[in-house]
């Protein structure tokens, strides 16, 4: 039998392609290693990491203080269940409750489930402390939004790729136009409206980022309307936009915020959903769980991805680095008409292709930063997003730019 070192590329991607659900459509390259901003594919070619595995990797592939937490929790304690407590749990809740300054925690593992979670605590919340009639609650969302895969994310999609032939849908989700304040000021007059979940920016979307100030002040319409704002923080958190949260570059904390990929620096799904006494204490004994959740192992290891965070001071980075990689962008822009604008926040940017939705050319693009060696994927159809480990480094940033600017400059559709 032949072990995973020894198949080639091609073969790898046979076996998937034979034996695999076909709910991807990865490009193609077969990843074997990770380090720091770099891949390595099977046949040993270096590659620049431009998506951090939708920011999961903020801190660089398998970093050393993440990995030896993880190795050396793994052989001592892994998972106890919460049917027992155990001696990590409450030294991580006191952690991660200081670090986003939030009284309560409730640990989940993946971003879905912290989306999940956050809905379930503000329908507990309308029911028990606004006193909205029960079942009536209503949530609202953007359009747009992505947060997830299950039935309560797809029923709240507007994206037929994401919620086609899934139905019957979950009721009370309502969805208003993204960055609209009108539009959220006519629909909190309902009073049944528990919450208002929302990316402060776009990820699926194609990074797109919200006028100046509408955050806040969408924050504060709810806030006049007892609406529990609710931050999907899952993508643009862990100082992915140059803040440690992207919801301070507005100065207002979000009711709910919700957290995962990088909380665990992208070594095992860890998400988290932290808010008030109030709204947390709710929930009872009983009335939500997971096996997993808030396990020793997940807990050792966000500890050490948020360490990473602080003493690398990747927030500052990224910011620093996001406004180099602009910069580097509108110069490039202003030699060609293939790309038609650069927008995004810290290290979540995306250029526009200039090109139909429909056309291969993001895509072709992205095949040939391959060759290249720089790996990134298109969102939707002719954006590409570029979302690199925050710990690169000035000179792998440029590096990284004369790649995507040759690259670009030399593309012929
Ligand atoms: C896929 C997208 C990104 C997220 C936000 C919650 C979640 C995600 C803002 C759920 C997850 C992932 C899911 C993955 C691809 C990727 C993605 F393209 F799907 F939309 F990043 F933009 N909130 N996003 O971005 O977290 O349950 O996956 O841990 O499903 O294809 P999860």
């Amino acid at each position: 039998m032949l072990t995973a070192t020894q198949y080639s590329s091609h073969e790898l991607i046979a076996l998937e392609e034979a034996h695999g659900a076909h709910n991807y459509h990865p490009l193609p390259v077969v990843l074997d290693r990770g380090e720091g901003v770099f891949l390595y594919d099977v046949e040993g070619k270096r590659y620049y990491d431009f998506l951090s595995a939708y920011s999961a990797v903020n801190q660089g592939h398998c970093h050393p203080h993440i990995i030896k937490a993880l190795t050396e929790q793994a052989q001592k304690l892994t998972l106890t269940s919460r049917a027992f407590y155990n001696s990590v749990l409450g030294v991580y809740e006191k952690f991660i409750t200081d670090f986003f300054g939030y009284d309560r925690v409730l640990p989940m593992n993946t971003g879905v489930e912290g989306g999940e979670t956050a809905i379930k605590l503000c329908r507990k919340w309308a029911y028990k402390i606004k006193q909205v009639p029960e079942n009536q609650a209503k949530i609202i969302f953007v359009e747009n939004n992505f947060w997830g895969r299950t039935l309560a994310a797809v029923s709240s999609s507007t994206d037929p790729s994401s919620y086609k032939d899934y139905g019957p849908f979950l009721p009370g989700f309502e969805i208003i136009p993204y960055n609209d304040l009108a539009a959220l000021e006519k629909a909190l007059q309902d009073p049944h409206v528990a919450g208002f979940m929302v990316e402060p920016i776009q990820g699926e979307a194609g990074v797109v980022v919200p006028d100046a100030g509408y955050l806040k002040k969408a924050y504060e319409l709810c806030k006049a309307k007892n609406v529990l704002f609710i931050a999907d923080e899952v993508q643009t958190g862990i100082a992915r936009t140059g803040k440690l949260t992207a919801c301070e570059h507005e100065g207002f904390k979000p009711d709910i915020l919700i957290l995962g990929k990088a909380l665990s620096g992208g070594v095992l799904p860890v998400s988290a959903v932290l808010t008030s006494h109030e709204v947390m204490l709710t929930i009872r004994p009983g009335e939500h769980g997971s096996t997993f959740g808030g396990n020793p192992l997940a807990c050792k290891v966000a500890m050490a991805a948020l360490e990473v965070v602080e003493n690398e001071k990747l927030s500052e980075n990224s910011e620093k680095m996001g406004i180099l990689f602009r910069k580097r962008m509108e110069e490039m822009i202003a030699k060609t008409d293939l790309v038609t604008l650069v927008r995004g926040k810290g290290l979540l940017n995306a250029i526009v292709i200039n090109d139909t939705e429909d056309s291969p050319t993001a895509w072709n693009i992205c095949l040939a930063l391959r060759d290249n060696g720089l790996l990134a994927k298109p969102t939707h159809g002719n954006i590409i997003r570029f979302a690199p480990p925050l710990v690169m480094t000035e000179t792998q940033l440029h590096e990284c730019c004369d790649i995507i600017e040759n690259t670009i400059l030399n593309f012929k559709k």
